[in-house]
C-alpha cells in the first residue's frame, strides 16, 4: 500500500474522541486503500489539546486551525468543532486542497451550506459530512431491503430521537444552546441524524409543517472551570437566554408520496440517545431501536397468516450477508456506536483515495439543512412549507 493520508482534526472534545478512535481503529479492521496517520489534533486550549493529543494517540497538537489546514503535511482535514465555525474551516480546507470529513450539521444555514459545496466542488476534494448512524449495520441493511422491494411503497417514515440532558434548569447555557454558535437546539443537533436516515431510505422531503418550542427560557451561564464535552458542564450564577429549541417535530410528505413524522427532543427523561425509526411499506414494515442495535425487526405480510409477526433480524452476519458487520467479529459478537464511526472513516479513506464521492456529501449536507430551515420557517409561520 503505497499511498499515506495524514489527517488533521480539528475540535477534540466528545467527537474528536469518537472519531479519533475510528481513525485508529479502521486500519485494523477495514481494507483500507492507504495506510492513516493521526498528524495533527488541533483545539483553541493549548494545554486541553495536548492532553487529548496524549489521550488520542496523535501525533502533534496545535492551537491554530489555520496552520494545520494549509500545512503540506496534511491530506485530510476532519471538522468536530462547533458547528459556527464548520463553514470557515471547510471553505479554507477546500481552497487548501484538502479533503474534508465534517460533524453534523454541515453549517448553520442553507447559505453556508451552498458555499461549502462550491468550495469543495471548485477544489475538486472528496466531501463527506459524519451521519455516523447511516453506518449501523442494521440501518445499512433496512436500506437493501427497501432497495430489493422487500417493503413494496412505503407509506409511512417515523422517528423519534430522544434525549434528557438538559431537563434539569439549572444545566448551564452551554454551545448548543445557543443559537449563534449551534444554528438551532434538538433540531440541527439530532433531528438532523433523523432527516438524514429518511433521506437515506425513503427519499427526499417535499414539504413539511413544523412545531418547535423551548420548555427553559434562560438558564445559568456556564462556569468556565466546568468546561466539559458540553452535555456535562457546570452553571455559575448569572443567567443568559436559551435561543434554541428544546424539542421540534414535524410531520411532512416525501416527494414519493410517502408521509414523514419527525421527533428530535432533549427532554425524554430516561430517553439518553433514544433512536427509533419506523417505516411502514404495502409488504412489510421495518422497525430499528438505536438501544438495540444489533438488530432489525421485519414484519413481512407474505409470512403464511398463522405465523406472521415481526421477525428479529440479528444483523451480525459475515460474509458479505450483512453490511459492515463482517469486518469485525463472528456472528452474534455484537458492536456499538463507536463502530459506526469506524465505518464512516474506512469508507471516507477508500473514497479519497479513489477520488469518488462518498454519501451523505455536502450535498447531502445542504439538503438536509433545506429540510431543517423549511421546519423552522413552518414552525414560525404556522404554515406548511416547500422545502
Ligand atoms: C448531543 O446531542 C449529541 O452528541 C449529538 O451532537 C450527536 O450528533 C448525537 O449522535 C449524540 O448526541
Amino acid at each position: 500500500m503505497a499511498k499515506k493520508l495524514r489527517v488533521g482534526m480539528i475540535g477534540y472534545r466528545f467527537m474528536g474522541k469518537a472519531h479519533s478512535n475510528a481513525w485508529r481503529q479502521a486500519p485494523h479492521f477495514f481494507p483500507l486503500k492507504a495506510e492513516v496517520e493521526l498528524h495533527t489534533i488541533c483545539g483553541r486550549d493549548a494545554a486541553g489539546v495536548e492532553a487529548a493529543r496524549t489521550q488520542l494517540g496523535w501525533q502533534n497538537a496545535s492551537t491554530d486551525w489555520k496552520a494545520v489546514i494549509n500545512s503540506p503535511d496534511i491530506d485530510i482535514v476532519d471538522i468536530n468543532t462547533p458547528n459556527d465555525s464548520h463553514a470557515e474551516i471547510a471553505i479554507a480546507a477546500a481552497r487548501a486542497g484538502k479533503h474534508i470529513l465534517c460533524e453534523k450539521p454541515l453549517a448553520l444555514t442553507v447559505e453556508q451550506c451552498k458555499e461549502m459545496l462550491d468550495a469543495v466542488k471548485k477544489a475538486k476534494v472528496v466531501h463527506m459530512v459524519c451521519h455516523n448512524y447511516r453506518r449501523i449495520p442494521a440501518i445499512a441493511q433496512a436500506k437493501k431491503m427497501i432497495e430489493e422491494g422487500a417493503l413494496g411503497q412505503i407509506y409511512h417514515y417515523y422517528a423519534r430521537y430522544a434525549q434528557d440532558w438538559i431537563v434539569d434548569p439549572e444545566f448551564p447555557l452551554v454551545w448548543r444552546l445557543q443559537k449563534g454558535v449551534s444554528g438551532s437546539g434538538t433540531h440541527g443537533d439530532i433531528n438532523a441524524h433523523i432527516i438524514d436516515i429518511a433521506r437515506y431510505l425513503v427519499g427526499e422531503f417535499k414539504e413539511v409543517c413544523g412545531l418547535m418550542h423551548t420548555f427553559i427560557k434562560e438558564r445559568p451561564l456556564q462556569d468556565q472551570s466546568g468546561k466539559g464535552d458540553g452535555l456535562g458542564a457546570k452553571g455559575g450564577k448569572k443567567m443568559g437566554k436559551v435561543t434554541v429549541d428544546d424539542a421540534a417535530m414535524f410531520m411532512g410528505r416525501f416527494t414519493n408520496g410517502a408521509l414523514a413524522n419527525l421527533e428530535a427532543t432533549r427532554f425524554a427523561l430516561g430517553r439518553k440517545n433514544h433512536i427509533e425509526v419506523e417505516i411502514n411499506g404495502s409488504k412489510g414494515s421495518l422497525h430499528f431501536d438505536f438501544e438495540d442495535m444489533n438488530r432489525l425487526k421485519f414484519f413481512n405480510n407474505e409470512d403464511p397468516a398463522d405465523r406472521q409477526g415481526f421477525r428479529d433480524i440479528l444483523v451480525t452476519q459475515g460474509g458479505g450477508v450483512h453490511p459492515f458487520v463482517g469486518n469485525w467479529w463472528p456472528p452474534g459478537h455484537i458492536i456499538g456506536y463507536e463502530h459506526t464511526f469506524v465505518h464512516t472513516i474506512a469508507d471516507f479513506v477508500n473514497a479519497c483515495v479513489d477520488g469518488k464521492p462518498v454519501q451523505p456529501t455536502f450535498e447531502d449536507g445542504l439538503r438536509n439543512e433545506r429540510v431543517l430551515e423549511a421546519v423552522e420557517e413552518s414552525s414560525r409561520t404556522k404554515q406548511w412549507v416547500k422545502v
